[in-house]
Parts: C-alpha cells; structure tokens; sequence
C-alpha cells in the first residue's frame, strides 16, 4: 500500500520535474521502484558464521524473489551501520534488516527510520532500546542458552571435584552473542567451586586477533600450563586458539586441552571430527529464508511475532560421524 502511494507520488514527481525540464534525479531515492527494497546493514566479514549469514540473506532476497536488496558491509564498525541505515532512510526503503554490531546506541538512529515509516527487522543480534517499537522484529539465537550447553557438557565430562582450568575469549565486546555466551560461562563458574577462569581474552570474533593474543599469554607462561577448557565464543576463535596452542606445544583434545566452540560452521565440525576441537555449540546462520517469511507477513498486513529463535544443536567430538560433516551446509 505505502509502495503503491510512494509510485503515485513519484510519478507525479517525474511528471512535474520533466515538465520544469530537469530529469536528473541525484537523491538515489528508490521509491518508485516495483520490487520490495530491502536496505541490510551487515556488520562485516569477521567469521564463517558471517560469510554464511550473508551468503543466506543474499539468496533469499532476489529480485527472482521480487525484492531488491541493498547490501552494505560495515566493515565492523557501527558508525557505518549507522550511516548506511541513514542513507537508506534517504532512498526510501520498503525495510531496513539490520545485523547490528552491539547493543547499545540504536535509539536515535531506529528512530529516526520508525518516524520515515520503515520497518527495521533485526537479525542475529539484539539491541538494547527502551522503545521496543523501534523494531518490527527480531530473528537468531538464543546465545546464553549456547553457552548453558557448553556448560552442561563441561559438568558431564569433567569428573565432580575435579579442578577445570578454564581459558575464556570473548567475542566482540557488547555484542548480544558475547554478552549471552560470556552470561553463560560466568554463571556456570559461579557455581562450580572446582572451576577456574585462569584468564580472559578478547578476540574480537576474528582466527587473527586470537592468535596473536593467546600466543601472547601463552609466550607469558612462566611454564606450561594446566589448561583444561579453553571456551572459544566462536570458531574463528577457536581456529586462532588451536594455532597458537598447537605452535608452543600444547595437545588438544579430550586429552589434552579442551576447545569449546560455537558456531559449528565446517571448519569447525572438521576439526572436531579429527578430535582437535571437543565441543561445537551449534549457532545457526541461515537466516534468510525466516527473514524473509517475517517481511512477507508485514508485506501482507500482518504483525510478525515481535521474537524469532531458530532451533540448535551440539556436537561432541565423540559422537559426530563424517555423514554431518558431509551435510553440513556452511
Ligand atoms: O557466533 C560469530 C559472528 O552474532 C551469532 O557473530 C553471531 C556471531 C557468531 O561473527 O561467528
């Protein structure tokens, strides 16, 4: 309906702007356009969940499909998600579908596109608004429930009384899925007087940034550790965890340390069928299709569910087979 009024006006628009003799239109405003245009503000690049996340919403969102998708990377950082949702309230829209980086600081600019009449669809990670109305919906993963998986696969395996040496490395500060699966952890330690967090590091998400900093605590080490767990909160971390343990000599797996990861995108599910990596929390980055069924229920006039969870698994080193791997699909 908006669109239809949006063509109408536009159509005026182009009448009179031909009639003053002037028929450039510099705005890149995307109102007239028949196709549902979606303006998606992804954080960036950082993880294979990533790749996979976008990969998802790029095949959904065709114009086979009917939509136009505008895709922005913000390269990590969210002043250009901010930006990017600016200039999409500026093209007129039909939807913003934002991926945002943390969760604070989304007041103003969610805002300013609910006062525009854009509805925002948020994916994968939270916001946190006092105004719930700022977004239309909100469709991932419940990540402090991932990490209570961990943990209650760490009390499964590690006999009652035992001492766990834990090593922690947290994803993007602020994010909804470190502060859920960091959640997590901190309770499960909490209630544990036998385990131990002998360090916190951050990896930012990336293989890179946690080589650098675990070779760094690592090459601190007066001598090797006892390292029991080393909780990865997610697989590129886990990826830069086992390169560094690996290079200064450290076994790993259910007999030596062990590598808890999330995500279980193929790498990781690889790793841990060879053993190296004991615990893949699944989180599942496929969100395009649930994406686009909430924006074809507010297309025909309904109101989605304000909270969308898609379901997950585990997969432990000892049971996983080589037929999941194989159909694994990121
Ligand atoms: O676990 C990580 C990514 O927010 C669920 O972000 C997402 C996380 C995912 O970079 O790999």
């Amino acid at each position: 309906m908006r669109r239809f009024l949006r063509i109408a006006l536009t159509l005026l628009g182009l009448i009179f702007v031909s009639a003053c003799g002037a028929g450039t239109d510099t705005s890149g405003d995307l109102s007239g356009e028949e196709l549902t245009v979606i303006g998606m503000c992804q954080v960036g690049a950082e993880s294979d969940w990533r790749v996979a996340n976008s990969e998802s919403m790029k095949a959904v969102f065709t114009e086979e499909n009917g939509y136009r998708l505008l895709f922005d990377d913000a390269r990590q950082k969210q002043e250009n998600q901010i930006t990017a949702i600016r200039k999409f309230i500026q093209q007129q829209v039909d939807y913003i579908v934002l991926m945002p980086i943390s969760e604070s600081g989304w007041d103003s600019v969610l805002q300013e596109a609910k006062e525009a009449g854009i509805p925002v669809v948020l994916v994968d990670r939270m916001v946190d608004v006092e105004d719930e109305s700022l977004y239309a919906a909100h469709i991932g993963s419940n990540f402090w429930e991932e990490g209570m998986r961990a943990a209650a696969w760490m009390e499964q395996v590690f006999p009652e009384g035992d001492p766990v040496r834990i090593i922690h490395i947290q994803g993007t500060a602020g994010s909804t899925a470190q502060l859920g699966r960091t959640a997590a952890l901190e309770e499960a330690v909490n209630s544990h007087e036998n385990w131990e967090l002998l360090a916190r590091l951050d990896g930012d998400f990336t293989q890179a940034k946690t080589y650098e900093v675990m070779t760094d605590y690592l090459s601190a080490l007066p001598e090797k550790g006892d390292i029991d767990v080393v909780y990865c909160e997610n697989d590129n971390i886990a990826f830069g965890a086992l390169q560094a343990l690996e290079e200064q000599g450290y076994t790993c797996g259910r007999n030596g340390v062990n590598i808890i990861t999330f995500d279980a995108t193929r790498g990781a599910l690889a790793e841990c069928l060879n053993g190296k990596i004991s615990l893949a929390v699944e989180c599942n980055p496929l969100l395009g299709p649930l994406a686009a069924e909430v924006i074809q229920a507010m297309e025909a006039g309904r109101v989605p569910e304000k909270h969308h969870y898609v379901e997950e698994q585990v997969f432990a080193a000892e049971d996983l087979t080589e037929a999941v791997l194989e159909s694994r699909k990121y």
